[in-house]
């Protein structure tokens, strides 16, 4: 107890001391906690059942996932030494249906000097014949961000255990004459392929304030040649980190996927960056005429309306891939943390991925819609079913029968007494607005949603809701994931995160999905419209104590239509 009380006390004083070095690029640096090795047991009540994490130490953003010969690879910024960021290598799992992985050895990992102060993050690309490509950035030894190939040593073995680095390398590389800042300059896309034959590529970088994905192309997929613009870029965004760009269906069948390299009058494109200033991936749906190699957003950062989220959560630095066989995107992201530095280093890990998401363009044409990978399903276990209840104001009933700290729960609503609903004056920011109005402040039309992680008493517990509010004569339906109350330790971020979902209650119901898992809260709402996930760290709700609840805190009452909640298998994860 002493003991650990003085090693925790260290550890602040690492933390909040001279210890924290925030450097101008990415991610926090603890210098000196980097190579803390911790003392992880398997044994906590907060380590994910089927959410990919390592066994130990930091995790942040998915690296090229791909399939290859019938297996999925993920690769993954990765500390082997410590449970914060820093001395990041590519560490590699591989899987036959996106649910269990095992691990491989390390992919990439510094050895050359284009990246032998770090290898960051990179994405794969196909070549003909099948063969995958890594463009990755490298740190050099001037601490300078550049771009780096690797090709797999051995394509007949389907593992793709060992990666060559190209003789090379750098490929690409800030210079005098392109301007390009070199502490901004990452992060290369997965390249497509335009109809001149040469090869494009994008780079996420800032001039000052602007954020920018800067463009390369090759032919030959080693010579890479600046192109005279940007593909895209926007004032006062700050640093473009992991874009993403993909085309999207714009036809029936809209969840069909793509080929990164595909264009045409039946396809949008996407663009996806992850702001570095605010760490949410951000997206924009536009035109890309591939002869100018102009993008051209329906609505862009300059506009005053929200920019579209992956998700309104914990987010960050996410990824797709379109798969061939089964002719879905596939997007893969990063959960930050809300737990502490200094409970971090004590569980000795940091950092998980959301499910995979299949993702493809909503009807509106407006936005993207999400929706965990089928595969997930296969974990379901022991289903309990409602169908019909009434939930009057101020009632809370209790799901039972399910493992409610590793469920899969889907639910929906439907709502009358429109009249009930609050009126709205002024437009708010969504997030603000779930602050201000959390699941215990009562509402007319709302809040009524699910308690998660909820303890007996309702000392602890995350809400996960939606409040109908009469905004402009139309009805506006908030969706909060309320983090206020989720654990009796204060030193969590708890930030409660919403978001206005285009649902229209009148026309359809309100569906929830939920997938809970230990301290991860992933939700998705209008069947798939809106995604907030959480990291929540309970202190009496873990394990069986547990508890799940449907709950009412209106004036209004609603009516669950149906609610089927699942217990999950544990996933076998590295
Ligand atoms: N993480 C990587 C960078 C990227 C950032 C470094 C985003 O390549 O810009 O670990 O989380």
């Amino acid at each position: 107890m002493a003991i650990s009380a003085i090693f925790l006390s260290a550890v602040f004083f690492l933390i909040y001391g001279n210890g924290v070095l925030p450097i101008e690029a990415t991610h926090h640096v603890y210098r000196n906690l980097q190579t803390l090795s911790s003392h992880s047991s398997d044994n906590q009540p907060y380590r994910t059942a089927y959410h990919f994490q390592p066994p130990k130490n930091w995790i942040n953003d998915p690296n090229a996932p791909m399939r290859y010969k019938g297996l999925y690879h993920l690769f993954y910024q990765y500390n082997p030494k410590g449970a914060v960021w820093g001395n990041i290598v590519w560490a590699h799992s591989v899987s036959k249906d996106l649910v269990n992985w095992t691990p491989l050895d390390h992919a990439i990992y510094p050895s050359q000097q284009s990246d032998i102060n770090g290898c960051w993050s990179g994405s794969a690309t196909t070549l003909p014949g099948g063969k995958p490509a890594i463009l990755y950035t490298g740190i050099d030894p001037n601490n300078h961000q550049v771009q780096n190939l690797a090709i797999p040593k051995n394509f007949s073995d389907p593992l793709l255990r060992e990666w060559v680095k190209s003789p090379k390398n750098p490929l690409m590389a800030p210079t005098q004459a392109n301007q390009i800042n070199s502490s901004s300059f990452r992060d290369p896309t997965t390249a497509w392929k335009g109809k001149d034959g040469y090869w494009r590529v994008l780079i996420g970088s800032k001039v000052h304030r602007r954020g920018t994905a800067i463009l390369y192309k090759s032919k030959n997929f080693v010579n890479w040649v600046q192109a005279d613009h940007p593909l895209h870029s926007a004032e006062g965004t700050g640093m473009w980190e992991c874009p993403d760009f993909y085309p999207v269906l714009n036809k029936f069948p809209l969840t069909t996927g793509l080929d990164t390299s595909v264009n045409g009058d039946h396809v949008r494109h996407v663009l996806k960056v992850s702001l570095d200033d605010t760490k949410h991936d951000h997206y924009l749906i536009g035109t890309y005429d591939s002869e100018k190699d102009i993008f051209t957003p329906d609505s862009g950062f300059e506009n005053s309306k929200p920019i579209l989220r992956h998700d309104y959560g914990k987010y960050y630095a996410s990824k797709t891939i379109f798969e061939d066989g089964q002719n879905r995107r596939v997007l893969f992201g990063w959960v930050n943390e809300s737990s502490s530095v200094a409970d971090d280093i004590k569980k000795g890990w940091s950092g998980i991925h959301t499910i995979p998401r299949t993702i493809w363009l909503h009807k509106s044409g407006k936005q993207l819609v999400h929706w965990p990978v089928a595969e997930i399903e296969s974990l379901r276990v022991n289903p309990v079913h409602w169908h019909s209840k009434v939930v009057n104001g101020g009632e809370t009933l209790q799901v039972t029968g399910v493992t409610a700290a590793q469920a899969d729960v889907e639910i929906a609503f439907e709502v009358n007494g429109f009249g009930k609903a609050e009126v709205l004056e002024h437009w708010e920011d969504p997030q603000i607005l779930c602050g201000r109005k959390g699941a215990n402040v009562k509402g007319g039309l709302g809040p009524f949603g699910l308690l998660v992680f909820a303890s007996r008493g309702l000392q602890e517990y995350t809400a996960v809701f939606f409040r109908i509010f009469r905004y402009q004569n139309k009805n506006l339906v908030l969706m909060c994931s309320d983090q206020s109350r989720s654990s009796l330790n204060n030193d969590n971020d708890k930030t409660t995160y919403g978001t206005f979902v285009d649902v229209d209650p009148l026309r359809e119901k309100l569906s929830l999905r939920t997938l809970i898992d230990h301290s991860v809260v992933e939700s998705f709402e209008g069947e798939g419209r809106a995604c907030i996930t959480a990291r929540v760290y309970p202190t009496i709700a873990i394990n069986d104590k547990a508890r799940l609840y449907a709950f009412n805190n209106g004036t209004a009452s609603v009516k669950i239509t149906k609610l089927s909640a699942w217990s999950m298998k544990k996933a076998k994860i590295n």
